[in-house]
Formats: structure tokens, C-alpha cells, sequence
């Protein structure tokens, strides 16, 4: 059993932090729109949703996946590498508090969800402009004991780690190999996002296939030839905040 931890979107969210794209005007209706069938989605797909209360004055709160990393045995409530971004997390420690034991970052640690990928027992850590080597060594700390082991790993020209590489299949990585190395990661099969897609390296993984954006035709095509499922989703006002598949939600093994 799933259950899907989500916020709805903030009526500031034109205000958001962006880091690599250039702001665009971003329709608050539509974008809330493609949320919620983001959530019809998560679902269909056998997910109970919890919805946190939302943060109209939080441009970013919709990107949940940033404020915790959650694992079977406990999760971690992070502090985001933009300082806008902090205030988010207590909400979401809230809501995970029935589900997890807690553990937090302090400063000077500054990670963000977005920059964790979790393969068994091996976290990846994005050394991005968010997240830096004291959170490293605070993870190392906390999660030893539960048998983790924590790598950094450098990326270039990306927000996120998970902008660059995600998981789409079992010890199958879907991959931007201009941002990041996709050696480091020694997973048994790789595809690399089409190179007129850059942005196409973020997918949700879940049982029944990937949620996948609707924006990426030709690398939808490389996965659908390895035998992947897809279920796409058009969420071009997200994406206007520099928000993907993954961000938009905090996936709960219940
Ligand atoms: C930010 O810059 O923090 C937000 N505008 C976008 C965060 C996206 N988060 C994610 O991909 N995990």
C-alpha cells in the first residue's frame, strides 16, 4: 500500500524560486488543474492521498518532495538549500509523523528532497547549489545505523540531482548524462534521455509504470522500446516553476 503525500498549489506560486530557466507568467488555474489530475493519477494507481494543508504566502509548497526523505525505517525532514524554502518543512513533518519516526537536518546542513535518489540501500546526494557536505555527513550519521550507505555525487547544469537521473524500472536509471555521470550509480540498465530533451530525466516511479510528462515524446519513445509503462501527465505550469513528476509529491509505503 502507497500513500501519496501532496500540497495543493499556492496562489504565489509565480513567485517561486528558479534557478535555470528564465520566469514566465504561470496560470495559477491551470496549474492547479494538472495538479489535481496529477493526484487522479497517483489514484488510479492505487495511491491513498494525503493532501497538507496548503501555504498560500509558500510559492514552493506544492514541491513537497524537497522537505523530507522518506525510507522504510524513518524519515527525514530536510532544511532546503533556499532559505525561502525552510518555513515548508514543519507541515510536512506533521504529516509524516504518523507514518515515520523523524529525523532532521540541521544547519549548517542545507539538502533538498530533489537531490536524494534512494536505490536499496544506497543514497546518491546531489552536491548541488542546495544541498552541500554537511547534510552529507549528517545523513551518513543518522542512517549508518540502518545499514545506508551515502554517496555524494557531483552534478552540473541542473537544479536537482533528480533533475538529471531517476529511477524508471528495477535497477533501471533514466539519465542525462550531460549532468551527471551515470557511471557512479551501477545500475544494470541506463537509457539515456533524447539530448533535444534535457529536462526529460525526472519520473515517478511507482508499481504500475512511470509518471511521465507529456512534454518528452522522444525519449517516451526510447522508454516505451525498453518495456517501460508510462502514464503522462501535461504539467507545463509546473515546469514554469522548474517542478517536475517527482517534486510533487512525498510517496509513503504504508
Ligand atoms: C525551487 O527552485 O526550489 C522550485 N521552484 C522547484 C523545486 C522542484 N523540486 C524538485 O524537483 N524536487
Amino acid at each position: 500500500m502507497k500513500t501519496a503525500i501532496l500540497r495543493g498549489v499556492s496562489a504565489s506560486l509565480g513567485r517561486c524560486e528558479l534557478t535555470h530557466i528564465a520566469r514566465e507568467p504561470i496560470d495559477i488555474g491551470i496549474a492547479r488543474a494538472q495538479h489535481r489530475e496529477y493526484e487522479r493519477l497517483l489514484r488510479s494507481l492505487g495511491c491513498s492521498i494525503v493532501l497538507l494543508p496548503e501555504e498560500p504566502d509558500l510559492p514552493d509548497a506544492v514541491f513537497v518532495e524537497d522537505a523530507a526523505v522518506v525510507l522504510p525505517e524513518l524519515a527525514i525532514i530536510t532544511r532546503p538549500g533556499a532559505p525561502s524554502r525552510r518555513p515548508e518543512v514543519s507541515s510536512v513533518a506533521a504529516g509524516l509523523a504518523r507514518y515515520r519516526r523523524l529525523a532532521t537536518i540541521e544547519a549548517p546542513g542545507t539538502v533538498d528532497g530533489g537531490d536524494v535518489l534512494v536505490m536499496g540501500k544506497t543514497l546518491f546526494v546531489g552536491e548541488s547549489q542546495r544541498s552541500n557536505r554537511h547534510a552529507i555527513e549528517q545523513l551518513v550519521a543518522l542512517l549508518t545505523p540502518s545499514g545506508y550507505a551515502v554517496r555524494g555525487v557531483p552534478v552540473n547544469g541542473c537544479l536537482h540531482l533528480k533533475s538529471a537521473v531517476t529511477l524508471c524500472g528495477q535497477d533501471m536509471l533514466l539519465v542525462n548524462p550531460a549532468w551527471v555521470d551515470p557511471g557512479v550509480f551501477g545500475a544494470r540498465t541506463v537509457i539515456e534521455v533524447d539530448p533535444t530533451e534535457p529536462h526529460a530525466a525526472n519520473a515517478l516511479l511507482l508499481d504500475g509504470g512511470i509518471i511521465y510528462p507529456a512534454a518528452y515524446p522522444r525519449t517516451q519513445e526510447r522508454l516505451r522500446a525498453r518495456g517501460v509503462v508510462l502514464h503522462t501527465i501535461d504539467l507545463s505550469e509546473l515546469a514554469k516553476a522548474e517542478g517536475a513528476v517527482t517534486c510533487c509529491s512525498l510517496i509513503v509505503e504504508t
